[in-house]
């Protein structure tokens, strides 16, 4: 972790794009969403050429980006790439309003549904031009039959666009407010959980590292006993313990060796498990991991850190973890890096994404992130899980997960 992992996560954005054809009226309704005139509107079909974000506080809610995109029916060469870049922004989106026009829910509108549904992103239809066009009957059976969420708005008269933004709040996905335990429900009062750390504890000195103490703070909260030892006195912990413990979780950096001296009926996991399933996706992460043993010579695997500047003494994205791979898999793995906030355009070119620990975000950033990557067909895991892998402990220390 890097030197501002204490610091406050970002705030959370929830990201809402407004799709539709072009001329549906996205950018008028972005507008009239805002109170603004943000977006540039004409009756020239295809005046939004490229995606426009726009911060905005969406009460009660919060902070949002609202991205104004450009039309899903554009053509020709021009047209096809701008629809592409449409499909991106939708990637990474955690909310879409589809804007209907004068045309309805005809073909393309209808083969965007079935794309946001194949996606998994909540969406609120908006038939918008109810000044001069009300949705046909047929629309309104085909949204009620299909039990579709949709509200009928005029930008231009600002009609309605109270109910559209209880409409989008209404299907804000719940990752964005709450979180799942770390440790808590893998034990019960009275009982105990061995925490293992490393001998060179790298956190400054007398003090634990913030995984450790989330996770004591767990245990205690739930009348549990935590016992923390360093590696080299496991065993002897282990012995003068009356009862086995229900849990021991582990270290990432010495989980081989702790996973020879633990019998195999004591659950066992990792503080990087444990985060990575706080944190996001545990099953994609895992599917993720298990790609490693598919590898070929030639595959790349793109290692993805949320900072722009990970300042890390011993560098685990750019040496270990590609060493541990290279090992692993006796393969001729090429690595290529990122940071910051986006993955790469060519994200389609990777075998692998490995993702850092996302301490600085918070569970609704990295399940965008994870979302991304399964959307568009990129396999992802991240560090703690992958190390586990190439450690050979990763069956292990999911067992705990049904995994
Ligand atoms: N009457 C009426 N006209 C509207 C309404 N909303 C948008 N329009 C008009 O529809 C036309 C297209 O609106 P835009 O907001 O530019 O549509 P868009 O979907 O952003 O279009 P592209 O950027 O070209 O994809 C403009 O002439 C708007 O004034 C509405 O609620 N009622
Ligand atoms: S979010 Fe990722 S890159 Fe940033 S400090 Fe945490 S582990 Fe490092
Ligand atoms: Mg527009």
């Amino acid at each position: 972790m890097s030197d501002n992992a204490s610091s406050t996560p970002r705030a959370l954005r929830c990201i809402i794009s407004f799709i539709g054809r072009r001329n549906a009226g996205k950018s008028s309704l972005i507008n009239a969403f805002t109170g603004q005139d943000v977006a540039i509107v004409s009756d020239h079909p295809g005046t939004t050429t490229d995606a426009v974000s726009k911060p905005y506080e969406l009460l009660p809610l919060g902070p949002v980006t609202l991205y104004d995109t450009a039309g899903l029916d554009d053509d020709g060469t021009l047209g096809e790439l701008r629809i592409k870049a449409t499909l991106k922004v939708l990637a990474r989106s955690d909310i879409a309003v589809l804007v209907c026009g004068e045309a309805g829910l005809g073909q393309v509108e209808k083969e965007i549904i079935t794309r946001l549904q194949d996606m998994k992103i909540p969406f609120v239809i908006a038939f918008n031009k109810q000044d001069k066009h009300e949705p046909s009957a047929d629309d309104i059976a085909f949204c009620k039959d299909n039990k579709l969420l949709y509200v009928i708005v005029s930008s231009t008269q600002k009609q309605n666009i109270d109910a559209l933004k209880s409409a989008v709040i209404s299907i804000v996905p719940p990752d964005f407010k709450d979180a799942p335990l770390l440790a808590g429900d893998l034990f019960s009062a009275g009982e105990t959980v061995f925490m293992v750390v490393p001998l060179d504890l790298s956190a400054p000195k007398g003090r634990l590292i913030l995984p450790q103490v989330q996770v004591l703070r767990e245990i205690l909260d739930s009348n549990a006993t935590a016992v923390v030892v360093k590696e080299n006195d496991l065993s002897s912990a282990l012995n003068n313990q009356h009862h086995q413990p229900s849990l021991i979780i582990s270290d990432s950096q010495v989980i081989k060796k702790v996973s020879s001296i633990v019998p195999t009926n004591i659950n066992l996991t990792t503080f990087s498990i444990l985060f990575a399933r706080n944190k996001g996706d545990l099953p994609i992460m895992v599917d993720g991991a298990r790609k490693i043993d598919a590898l070929k010579d030639g595959d790349k695997i793109l290692i993805a850190e949320a900072c722009s500047h990970h300042a890390m003494s011993d560098d685990i994205g750019k040496v270990k973890i590609p060493n541990w791979i290279k090992q692993y898999t006796g393969k001729n793995i090429n690595f290529d890096f990122c940071h910051g906030a986006d993955f790469p355009d060519n994200l389609e070119e990777y075998a692998l994404v490995i993702h850092c620990g996302a301490c600085m975000l918070n569970r609704a950033e990295m399940l965008r992130r994870l979302h991304e990557c399964v959307r568009r067909g990129v396999a992802i895991t991240n560090y703690g899980v992958a190390i586990s892998k190439t450690q050979g402990v990763l069956d292990r220390v999911v067992k705990v997960f049904n995994l």
